[in-house]
């Protein structure tokens, strides 16, 4: 009775114990199920969270009966297969599974030793491969579009990204002799020496010398703002080319250039005059106090701009698909918004960027590749004309 209940089935109904095991007896009897009845259990037991209810020795009986290899049964378990061409042979690996199986904790273990293996990964595994008709159908379907977007959708305007091989950071960190880049952007950071982050923020600045021009996928967004399609747009770009293309449902998460403030008097200031003296490879200094001109981008460990939290809460709720861009996820809040759009579950989310990104289940469909040929793509499925 009790490995029934464990593997989920209903036993609050007048089952006794010898009904229960003529069940158990039948279903190890079957030609189809017996023969993997140890497997249907332990699988089933994974799905409830459960222990399975016999020792593994039992389970690896079944496998081994069955003629499993050694990489077949690594692979069951979540654990590293043997990789190819490793001098270790399969007889090698049965003895090391076996020796596993004398110890009364196997599961506890196999559990542990999975979890390390199948941490990094899976953050990283995404998801449902769908079509670019699919994703355009959606789009069509939809009126509440959320959209999250990443340094990926600047790239082809010439702004470097942060964390790709040759982006941003591994400049930062080259040129300043960092071990993390990161370090560079923290708030403590720039209060000790400013002057590495003004550095390093100068070739992406907005002045009018230099004015980038908007991609592709910036000029999407617009576009299905025009067409009542846009609910609201995230993004933790600090370019401001959201503005540069007419975007105006949008929430600049990270906030922007456009302003500054005095790090010792709290002094406002439009971020025009700042930005020129930045680019000059000077220090803006405040008219008031002679202190350090911050722009009004956020550094890691700086509160958000305030209402950012709520208006990602509060819209999370509204959307009726969520698209998102460029970005690799690694920063919150705005990495969380994927798993907050899915609360509902029935709201599809699509990724499109270059490399997988996000927690495992984050994303419904993963568009791989340059962010403006997808769109383009998805663009010509949906009839709707925008020059490339
Ligand atoms: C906050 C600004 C409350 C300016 C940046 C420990 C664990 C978890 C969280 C934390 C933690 N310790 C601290 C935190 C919170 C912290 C955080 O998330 N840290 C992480 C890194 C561990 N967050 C904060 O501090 C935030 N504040 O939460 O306040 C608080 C306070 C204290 C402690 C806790 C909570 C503030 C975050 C502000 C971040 N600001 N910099 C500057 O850099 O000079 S971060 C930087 O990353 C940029 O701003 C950027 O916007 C952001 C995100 O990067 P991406 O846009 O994703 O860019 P990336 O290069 O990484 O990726 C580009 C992607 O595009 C790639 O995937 C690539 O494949 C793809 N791609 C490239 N080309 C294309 C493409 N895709 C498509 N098409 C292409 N053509
Ligand atoms: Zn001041």
């Amino acid at each position: 009775m009790a490995l029934l209940r464990a593997i989920g089935v209903d036993t609050s109904t007048d089952t006794t114990e010898e009904a229960a095991r003529r069940q158990l007896q039948g279903f190890s009897m079957d030609p189809k199920y017996g023969p993997l009845a140890c497997e249907l259990v332990r699988s089933r037991a994974l799905q409830f969270g459960v222990r399975p209810p016999f020792p593994f020795s039992t389970w690896l009986k079944e496998q081994e009966v069955n003629g499993t290899t050694a990489e077949d049964v690594m692979r069951l378990l979540h654990l590293q297969p043997p990789s190819k061409g490793a001098s270790t042979s399969e007889a090698d690996y049965w003895m090391s599974l076996r020796k596993l199986s004398a110890s009364d904790a196997a599961w506890e273990m196999i559990g542990q030793m999975a979890s390390m293996v199948i941490e990094e990964p899976a953050q990283k595994v995404n998801t449902v491969s769908k079509r670019t008709e699919d994703v355009a159908r959606w789009i069509a379907q939809s009126r509440q579009i959320i959209i999250l977007t990443g340094a990926g959708i600047s790239a082809s305007c010439g702004i470097p990204t942060f964390r790709d091989e040759g982006g941003f950071y591994a400049k930062v960190a080259q040129e300043f002799g960092l071990a993390s880049p990161q370090e560079l952007n923290d708030i403590s950071f720039f209060r000790r020496d400013p002057g590495p982050w003004f550095t390093q923020v100068r070739p992406f600045l907005p002045v009018k010398s230099k004015p980038f021009k908007p991609s592709l996928t910036h000029r999407f967004i617009r576009m299905l703002e025009d067409r009542g399609k846009l609910l609201h747009l995230f993004t933790q770009n600090i370019d401001s080319l959201e503005q540069a293309a007419g975007i105006t449902r949008v929430t600049y998460c990270h906030g922007s250039f456009a302003t500054a403030t005095c790090m010792a008097c709290g002094k406002g200031q439009s971020g025009e005059e700042v930005n020129e003296v930045i680019a000059r490879s000077q220090i803006p200094r405040c008219a008031v106090c002679e202190g350090v001109m911050k722009p009004d981008v956020v550094l890691f460990n700086e509160p958000m701009p305030v209402g950012v939290n709520d208006r990602i809460l509060e819209h999370v709720e509204q959307a009726d698909l969520l698209l998102v861009a460029g970005t690799s996820l690694n920063v919150t809040p705005c990495s969380l918004i994927p798993h907050l759009v899915g609360v509902s579950g029935d709201v599809p989310r699509v990724l499109i960027n270059m490399e997988p990104a996000g927690k495992d289940g984050d994303f419904d469909a993963f568009l791989q590749g340059p962010c403006d040929e997808i769109i383009g793509k998805i663009l010509q499925h949906l009839g709707w004309n925008l020059e490339a």
